[in-house]
This record gives structure tokens, C-alpha cells and sequence, in this order.
């Protein structure tokens, strides 16, 4: 089916024909990136215009971290998803899953970044600090030495997962590599990224973030750099089971028939009360999420979260 979207037909509305993915998916997908963004139906025009428009170049480096963040996004299980994230950007240097390697791959980061077009940055993980940053080498340069070079040369930066924004597991105690997130390690550089918070981040949020930037939209952050857009009220606020917290049903353990019959995880161990993320309103894969499946938020989107909000199953 072919793609119309707005008024005109534009190379971009090719893409998504090319990709095989339907206008009544498309506009529907672009109405849900609407209601991540806190707008309504409305909107889903202009986040359609932003989505085909011309694509932005973007480097997206990998530095300390599981892959979990880039995996959340190319195992959707609505596989037009990654093919739209990829096919809105101009995808120009992405160490997991680019064709190129050794030199030539070298050689797309050195372009993309001297670009006269310039380039959004994604960085997705923890930035090795201590020993001049010897715990991480790419291509024998430093995770630390080549961020130092690219971010300030980026007009936008945006962290994808907790390890990017914080320092995540690797900045865990005794943290001996002196893993630090994006904004600690480099403000010296005056980089001030966009958090995406979360272990591993909901891939809605990193569109919906690029289409706010696309638009023009402002995007108000929170003190610890999170889009208030995203990360503005606690998993506990929007949580399906708030009513049992209110009335002081706590499922026992996990295998008990409260639990099933959807009583709150508090005594199990979760940290949605002091957790900031819009995981029960978005889902992940449009399907569920921790408390709904049954476990109890661990704080994923929270700074120091493995220092701090451990241990995970006890809240006592
Ligand atoms: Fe961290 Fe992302 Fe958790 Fe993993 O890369 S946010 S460890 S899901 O992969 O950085
Ligand atoms: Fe709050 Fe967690 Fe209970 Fe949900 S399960 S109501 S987030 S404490
Ligand atoms: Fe993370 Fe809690 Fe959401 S653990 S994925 S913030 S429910």
C-alpha cells in the first residue's frame, strides 16, 4: 500500500511504501508517538511530516554497556518499528549493526561527523573514565577520547539508556573503571544531552524525543536531564495496581494467588514510588511491562539505581 502522508508525497513517504509498512500502521504508530509526547490524536500529523521528512544524519556510538538499549529497539516485535527508526534517520555510523568495518567504518564516522549538515549524537552506555579511559578501546582509541571528539561537534545529544545517562551497572560500586554517564564525564565540553532513561530504555521515548527535536518542540527536562515529557510522573502514579496499594493488599510472595489476581508488588521489593518513567502508560513491544507481568519495578530509569535501590526484591 502506498503511503500518503500531509499534502504532498515526499521521498520519504517512498521510504516507508519501500519498507512495506501501511498508512493506516503508519498514522496509527505516529498517534501513539503523539500520546508518548503528552499530545493528542492532533498531532499525529506533524509527527507524521517530522518521521518522512528529510532525515537527520546520526552517529550513534557505543561505549560501556549490554547492547540491551539497541536490541529494545531492533527486537520489536512490530519489525516495522526498527525499520522506521532506521529509515528516519540517516542511520551514518552505528557500531553494532553497520555493513562497514575496520577503516571504512572509521572512515563513515570521520564524514558523518564533518558533514556540513551536522549530526545528532545517540551515545548508549557508560563512558570509562578512570586510567585516561584504558578500560574501553575502539579501533584503538578510547571510548572516552572519542566522545570528547564527537559530542561537542553534534547539535544535539541524546543518551539512550541508564548506563549513557548515569553510568548504570558499570558505574556500580566500587565502579573501578570510573564509568560515568555523558553528562558527568564531558561537562567540562558543556555537552548537556537529553537523558532516555531506563535499563533498557522504551524505544517510544527515543522517537519521541527525535521527533520533538525534528518539530521544534520544546523539551523540558527534569534535574536530572530526563524529558518531563516522558519521565514526569512516578511508575507508581500510573501503575494498574495502585488501587490495591491504596487499600493495603500486598501480594505475599510471587506465586501467590494475590499476586495473580493483580494486588500490589510494595513488599515484593518495587521501587515504582520513587521511580520516574512512563513504562505502564507506553508498554514495552505495545504489550506489557514489569508489574504487569508480574515483577516489581527495580528503578531502571533511576540514577545509581544498582547503589542505591538494592536490594531489589525487598523494600524493608
Ligand atoms: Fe545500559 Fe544499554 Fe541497560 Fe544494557 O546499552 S541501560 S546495561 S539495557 O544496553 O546501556
Ligand atoms: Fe506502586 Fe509498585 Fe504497587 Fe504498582 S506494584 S502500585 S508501582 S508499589
Ligand atoms: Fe524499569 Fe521500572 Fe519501568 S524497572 S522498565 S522503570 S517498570
Amino acid at each position: 500500500m502506498r503511503i500518503s502522508v500531509g499534502l504532498g508525497k515526499c521521498d520519504g513517504e517512498e521510504r516507508l511504501a519501500l519498507q512495506g509498512i501501511g498508512r493506516r500502521d503508519f498514522m496509527k504508530f505516529c498517534t501513539a508517538i503523539a500520546a508518548v509526547m503528552g499530545m493528542g490524536p492532533a498531532f499525529a500529523p506533524e509527527v507524521a511530516n517530522a518521521l518522512t521528512g528529510r532525515r537527520p544524519s546520526v552517529v550513534y556510538l557505543h561505549t560501556a554497556e549490554c547492547t540491551g538499549c539497541s536490541e529494545a529497539v531492533l527486537r520489536t516485535y512490530k519489525p516495522f518499528i526498527d525499520s522506521l527508526i532506521l529509515d528516519t534517520i540517516s542511520l551514518d555510523y552505528h557500531e553494532t549493526i553497520m555493513a562497514a568495518a575496520g577503516e571504512a567504518a572509521e572512515k563513515a564516522l570521520e564524514q558523518a561527523v564533518n558533514a556540513p549538515e551536522g549530526f545528532i549524537c545517540v551515545v548508549e552506555g557508560a563512558i570509562p573514565t578512570a586510567m585516561n579511559g584504558q578500560y574501553g578501546y575502539i579501533a584503538g582509541h578510547t571510548m572516552y577520547d572519542i566522545c570528547k571528539n564527537v559530542l561537542p561537534k553534534a547539535k544535539a545529544v541524546l543518551c539512550m539508556g541508564t548506563c549513557a545517562c548515569y553510568g548504570g551497572v558499570q558505574a556500580a560500586a566500587p565502579n573501578p573503571t570510573g564509568a560515568k554517564g555523558v553528562n558527568d564525564a564531558f561537562a567540562d565540553l558543556g555537552v548537556k544531552a537529553i537523558n532516555i532513561a531506563g535499563c533498557p530504555p522504551n524505544p517510544l521515548n527515543l522517537v519521541g524525543a527525535i521527533v520533538a527535536y525534528l518539530t521544534g518542540k520544546e523539551i523540558k527536562l527534569d534535574c536530572v536531564g530526563r524529558p518531563v515529557m516522558f519521565f514526569g510522573q512516578t511508575v507508581h502514579d500510573l501503575c494498574e495496581r495502585r488501587a490495591h496499594f491504596e487499600a493495603g493488599e500486598f501480594a505475599p510472595s510471587f506465586d501467590s494467588e494475590e499476586a495473580r489476581k493483580g494486588w500490589c508488588l510494595y513488599d515484593l521489593g518495587c521501587k515504582g514510588p520513587s521511580t520516574y518513567n512512563n513504562c505502564p502508560k507506553v508498554l514495552f513491544n505495545d504489550a506489557s511491562w514489569p508489574v504487569a507481568a508480574g515483577h516489581p519495578c527495580i528503578g531502571c530509569s533511576e540514577p545509581g539505581f544498582w547503589d542505591d535501590l538494592t536490594p531489589f526484591y525487598s523494600n524493608k
